[in-house]
C-alpha cells in the first residue's frame, strides 16, 4: 500500500525506536488469533444451528473431496477412527498455518490480514459448496476471519511494546509510564489503535518512549490470556449449543409402537453361541459397525423432521415422524453389509429392524412408469440409489425407525433410514433419511458412484471364520471351528471347511431365521499340536459356490475364501 512507500514501516527499520514483536510472540499471536476466530465461528453456528460450523464444514468438504487412494489409506491407518484422525489433522494444519501467518505478520501486517482472510475464505467456500450448503453458511467463517484479524492485530500491537528493546529496557530519566500505558487499559488502547487504522505503536514516539518492558510484557500476556479464555469459552459454548440436547431427550423418551405382526424371538437354534462367542446372531447396537461420511452425527429434531417422496411420482408425499409411527409397521431381521468389508472383515451386522414397508409409501406416491431408480437422500446431503424394482419385488425393503427394539441410535440414522435386503449399504441404507426421490438410473449417480463404486451392488455370497481367531493359540484336543455365512435374499445351502490338506468337510448349519440374515455354522475339530490353516467356503440355495479368487472391495465388493492360521499348543 502507498503508506508503506511514503513512510517506511517503523518496524522494518533497525534504527526505529519501535521494536518488532519476536518470533515466539508472533507464533503465539497467530495461534491465539486463529483459535479465537474459530471459537467465534463455533459460537455463531451454535447460536444459529442452521449455520455450518467452519471446522465441520471444511472437514466434511475434505471427506467428500479427498482422492479415494488417500481415503483408503486413512481408513487402513485409522480404521473407524478416521474421522477423529481427520479432525486432529485439520487442527494441526490450522495451528501450523496460524503460527506461520503470525510470525510473518510480525514483519508485514498485511501478510497476517491476507493469510487470515484466505483462511476464512477457505472455510466460507467449503461451507457454501458443501452438500447442503447455502450462502448463509459462509457467515461463521467470515466472522471467524474478522475476529482472527482483529485479535492478531491486537496481539501484535501489544507485543510490539514488549520485545526486548534497549531504549525501553532502561528507561532514561524523565521517562514516564503514562496512564495511557497502564496495563489494565491495554485492550482498549489497542482496539482504539486498530480502529484508527494505525499500528499500535505502544512505545513509538520519541516523546513518550517508554512503557516499561515488564509492564508491556504483562500487557501482551494479559491479552494473550484473555484471548485464550475467550477462545475456550466461546468454543465450548458453541459446541454445547450445537449439540442439541433436545433431540437426545426426545429420542430417549420415545415409546415405540409395536409391529402389526410382531416377529417371534429368534429361535435358539439360529446361533451356536456357546461356540461362536465372537459373533452373536444379533449384533448389539453399540457393537454395530458404523460407516458414513458424516464428520458429526446429525442429531435430528423429530418435531421438525419430514420425509418427502418426490420426483417421478403422481402425488408428492410428506410424512412426519408421527405419521410413520402410526402406520403399519413390520419387523424384520436383516443383515447389513458394507461394500468395503474385506474377506474375513467385520463391516457387517445383523439387527431386528422395525419400519414402514417402502412399497406402501411408494404406492401412495404413485410412482410413474419409467422411474427406474430410487434415491435416498439424508439431511446432510448424502445419497444412495438403487433400482426401483428392488422395492417392488417382494423383498422387505423398508423405511426403518427402530433397531433391536430401540429407536434408531443417532449413529445409525435416527429418526429413519432405508434398509433394503440384499444390496450393500452404500447403494441402499441411507441414514438420517429425509427424501426419497424417484428418478431414472441414467439421470442420477448417488454419492459413491462418481467415486468409482458400482452403480448396482448386490451383496456377494460369502462366509467368515470367527472361531478360532486367526493366529490365536488354542489348546490341543476337541476344538470348534465356527463362523457365519451369508447370501442375502437367496439363503445359504452349504458351508464347507478345509483344514490343512484334508478334504472339504461340510459344517453344521444353525437354523435359518430368514434368507436375509447371516447364518451361523460350526464344525468339530480334533486339533493337534502345530500350526494349521483353516479355510471356509459357502454355497447358496441356487447352488452357486462362493467365488474363490481374491478381489478387493472396489468397485462392487470383495471376493475370496476366508482363510486363517490357527496355532495349537
Ligand atoms: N446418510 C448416510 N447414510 C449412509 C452412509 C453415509 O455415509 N451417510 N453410509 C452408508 C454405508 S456405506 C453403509 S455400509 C451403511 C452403514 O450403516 P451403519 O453405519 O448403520 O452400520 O450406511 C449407509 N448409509
Ligand atoms: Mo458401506
Amino acid at each position: 500500500m502507498s503508506t508503506r512507500q511514503t513512510s517506511p514501516s517503523p518496524y522494518r527499520s533497525p534504527a526505529s525506536p519501535v521494536s518488532r514483536p519476536g518470533v515466539l510472540q508472533g507464533a503465539l499471536a497467530g495461534l491465539l488469533a486463529a483459535a479465537t476466530g474459530l471459537a467465534a465461528g463455533e459460537l455463531l453456528s451454535g447460536l444459529n444451528r442452521k449455520l455450518t460450523s467452519p471446522v465441520i464444514g471444511v472437514g466434511n468438504r475434505a471427506v467428500d473431496l479427498v482422492p479415494q487412494p488417500l481415503k483408503r489409506f486413512a481408513i487402513r491407518q485409522f480404521g473407524t477412527h478416521d474421522k477423529q484422525a481427520l479432525l486432529i489433522g485439520m487442527f494441526v494444519a490450522i495451528a501450523i498455518f496460524a503460527i506461520v501467518v503470525g510470525i510473518l505478520a510480525t514483519r508485514r501486517k498485511l501478510i497476517g490480514i491476507i493469510g487470515l482472510t484466505a483462511f476464512g475464505a477457505l472455510g466460507a467456500l467449503a461451507a457454501v459448496t458443501g452438500r447442503t450448503g447455502s450462502f448463509s453458511d459462509a457467515l461463521p467463517s467470515i466472522l471467524a476471519a474478522v475476529v482472527a484479524i482483529v485479535m492478531l492485530m491486537g496481539l501484535l500491537g501489544a507485543a510490539r511494546g514488549t520485545h526486548p528493546n534497549p531504549a525501553a529496557a532502561s528507561p532514561g530519566p524523565g521517562s514516564v509510564t503514562t496512564p495511557r500505558n497502564a496495563p489494565d487499559d491495554m485492550l482498549g488502547r489497542i482496539m482504539a489503535k486498530i480502529q484508527d487504522g494505525e499500528p499500535a505503536r505502544v512505545t513509538a514516539t520519541a516523546s513518550a518512549p517508554a512503557v516499561s518492558p515488564a509492564v508491556s510484557r504483562r500487557g501482551f500476556l494479559a491479552l494473550s490470556g484473555a484471548a485464550a479464555v475467550a477462545a475456550a469459552g466461546m468454543g465450548t459454548a458453541g459446541r454445547l449449543l450445537q449439540r442439541s440436547t433436545g433431540s437426545i431427550k426426545a429420542r430417549a423418551s420415545l415409546v415405540l409402537p409395536k409391529a402389526r405382526k410382531p416377529l417371534a424371538a429368534a429361535p435358539a437354534g439360529v446361533s451356536v453361541t456357546e461356540l461362536n462367542v465372537a459373533t452373536p446372531f444379533f449384533t448389539p447396537n453399540n457393537k454395530f459397525y458404523r460407516i458414513d461420511t458424516a464428520l458429526e452425527v446429525p442429531k435430528i429434531d423429530v418435531d421438525t423432521w419430514e420425509l418427502k417422496i418426490k420426483g417421478m411420482v403422481g402425488q408428492e408425499r410428506t410424512y412426519t415422524y408421527e405419521d410413520l409411527l402410526s402406520r403399519n409397521l413390520v419387523e424384520r431381521d436383516i443383515t447389513l453389509t458394507c461394500v468395503s468389508n474385506e474377506v474375513g472383515g467385520i463391516l457387517m451386522g445383523n439387527a431386528r429392524w422395525l419400519g414402514v414397508p417402502l412399497k406402501e409409501l411408494l404406492d401412495e406416491a404413485e410412482v410413474k412408469n419409467g422411474a427406474t431408480q430410487i434415491v435416498g437422500r439424508s439431511v446432510d446431503g448424502w445419497t444412495s440409489g438403487f433400482p426401483t424394482k428392488l422395492a417392488m419385488d417382494g423383498r422387505d425393503a423398508m423405511v426403518a425407525i427402530a433397531m433391536n427394539g430401540e429407536p434408531l441410535p443417532f449413529a445409525h440414522g435416527f429418526p429413519a433410514r432405508l434398509i433394503i435386503p440384499g444390496i450393500y449399504g452404500y447403494v441402499s441404507a441411507t441414514k438420517w433419511l429425509t427424501e426419497i426421490e424417484l428418478t431414472t438410473l441414467e439421470d442420477f449417480d448417488a454419492y459413491w458412484v462418481p467415486r468409482g463404486y458400482a452403480k448396482e451392488a448386490p451383496i456377494k455370497l460369502a462366509s467368515r471364520i470367527d472361531v478360532p481367531r486367526g493366529l490365536s493359540t488354542i489348546p490341543a484336543g476337541k476344538a470348534a471351528v465356527a463362523g457365519v455365512a451369508w447370501a442375502q435374499t437367496v439363503g445359504i445351502a452349504k458351508v464347507e471347511v478345509k483344514i490343512d490338506d484334508a478334504e472339504w468337510k461340510e459344517a453344521v448349519l444353525a437354523d435359518e431365521q430368514s434368507v436375509d440374515t447371516w447364518r451361523q455354522w460350526h464344525l468339530e475339530w480334533d486339533a493337534t499340536t502345530g500350526s494349521h490353516s483353516i479355510s471356509v467356503r459357502a454355497t447358496d440355495k441356487n447352488g452357486k459356490l462362493q467365488q474363490e479368487d481374491r478381489k478387493a472391495p472396489l468397485p462392487n465388493g470383495a471376493t475370496g475364501w476366508h482363510q486363517i492360521i490357527s496355532l495349537v499348543s
